[in-house]
């Protein structure tokens, strides 16, 4: 569950405890997509609507924009000791003589001196300048156990203060759990109503990892428009709420952090205002029990190559548990 605390200025926020003792702030802001835009979100996030957890990735391209606009923050501030900042590591970069380099080039473009969270983006290898989807040879496989050693010793260096994945299944996640030293913090996995993927979030508390949910809001990707879906917009009209505040509160009651995207300052604000209140059990299983489940971003277009493999389908990514 989440623990509500209070900022100095007297805000409520919500955080969950991590494995390593750290927390997690409940919401974060999402800066895939975000473009040119990426420095004025961030800057508004953390100054404006209070935010204090921010997540990006080398693969989207933004970094020094997001590294700008965390700045800007600091300069307007926001002490970097209670900011949260999240990056992932692409998986051309997902070899034990790579990891250290990418990590550098990352703190490089965001400006800072250590991460709180480094995450495996995908559980796969790419080759350099693989196409997508891939061409034969693209994909590759990799070396878990190597890799993993690696990411640990960036721990101990304190150049990251939590380490842990993106995109696994129960069976990836098993194997590394037989294998870390240290326990992967966090796991981030789409999840939404309409992907509540309950076995994988039920298998992560189990095993005392965090997730976080992405695409919650049911993305941009267009494979579930819950913005508009007539349960939330119900729920949301009864709690006289807005549709991606339900999703967002829907999220945290789960026990998942969320990290809604948005490049707009009323959205930004508004998807944070979901710590005074909450969904009554009964709209809350309502929402658990929107049909058609489905994944939106199932790694199609980035990893399966059906004629050539090594995955034929999507499927095969997901290790058949879906
Ligand atoms: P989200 O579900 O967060 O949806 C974002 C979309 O919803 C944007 O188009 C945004 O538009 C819009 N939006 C934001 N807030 C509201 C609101 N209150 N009301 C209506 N519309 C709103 O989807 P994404 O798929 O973009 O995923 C979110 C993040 O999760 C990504 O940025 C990405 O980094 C992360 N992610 C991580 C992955 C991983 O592999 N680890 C994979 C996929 C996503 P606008 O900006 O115009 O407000
Ligand atoms: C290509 C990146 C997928 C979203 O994180």
């Amino acid at each position: 569950m989440a623990q509500a605390t209070f900022t100095p200025q007297g805000e409520r926020e919500e955080k969950f405890r991590l494995l390593s003792g750290h927390t997690i702030p409940a919401v974060g802001l999402e800066t895939w997509r975000s473009g040119s835009q990426a420095t004025n979100s961030v800057f508004i996030a953390i100054v404006e609507a209070g935010y204090r957890h921010v997540d990006t990735a080398g693969e989207y391209g933004i970094q020094e924009e997001v590294g700008d606009g965390i700045k800007a923050a600091i300069h307007a501030g926001v002490e970097r000791r209670d900011l949260f900042i999240t990056s992932k590591l692409w998986c051309t970069e997902l070899s034990p003589e790579r990891v250290r380099l990418a990590l550098m080039n990352t703190l490089q473009e965001l400006q800072l001196g250590h991460l709180d969270l480094y995450l495996i983006h995908w559980p796969f290898g790419l080759k350099d300048g693989a196409s997508r989807p891939p061409k034969a040879g693209d994909v590759l496989d990799f070396d878990m156990e190597g890799f993993w050693r690696e990411m640990e010793k960036l721990v101990k260096d304190q150049l990251v203060r939590d380490i842990g994945v993106c995109n696994f299944t129960m069976m990836k996640l098993n194997k590394l759990l037989g294998i870390a030293q240290t326990m992967p913090s966090v796991c981030q996995m789409e999840m939404h109503p309409g992907w509540r993927n309950d076995k994988m979030l039920d298998f992560c508390k189990k095993n005392g990892i965090h997730v976080t949910a992405y695409s919650l809001l049911g993305s941009q990707e267009g494979g579930h428009d819950l913005i508009h879906h007539p349960t939330v917009e119900r729920a949301a009209k009864k709690l006289n709420r807005t549709p991606g505040q339900v999703l967002v509160r829907w999220a945290i009651q789960r026990g998942t952090s969320v990290i809604p995207k948005s490049s707009h300052s009323d959205r930004i604000n508004e998807n944070i205002n979901v710590f005074s209140w909450e969904i009554p059990e009964q709209d809350f299983q309502v929402l658990c029990s929107i049909p058609g489940q489905k994944r939106v971003l199932d790694g199609k277009n980035l990893f399966v190559n059906k004629n050539d493999g090594p995955f034929n389908s999507t499927a095969d990514l997901w290790d058949h548990e879906d």
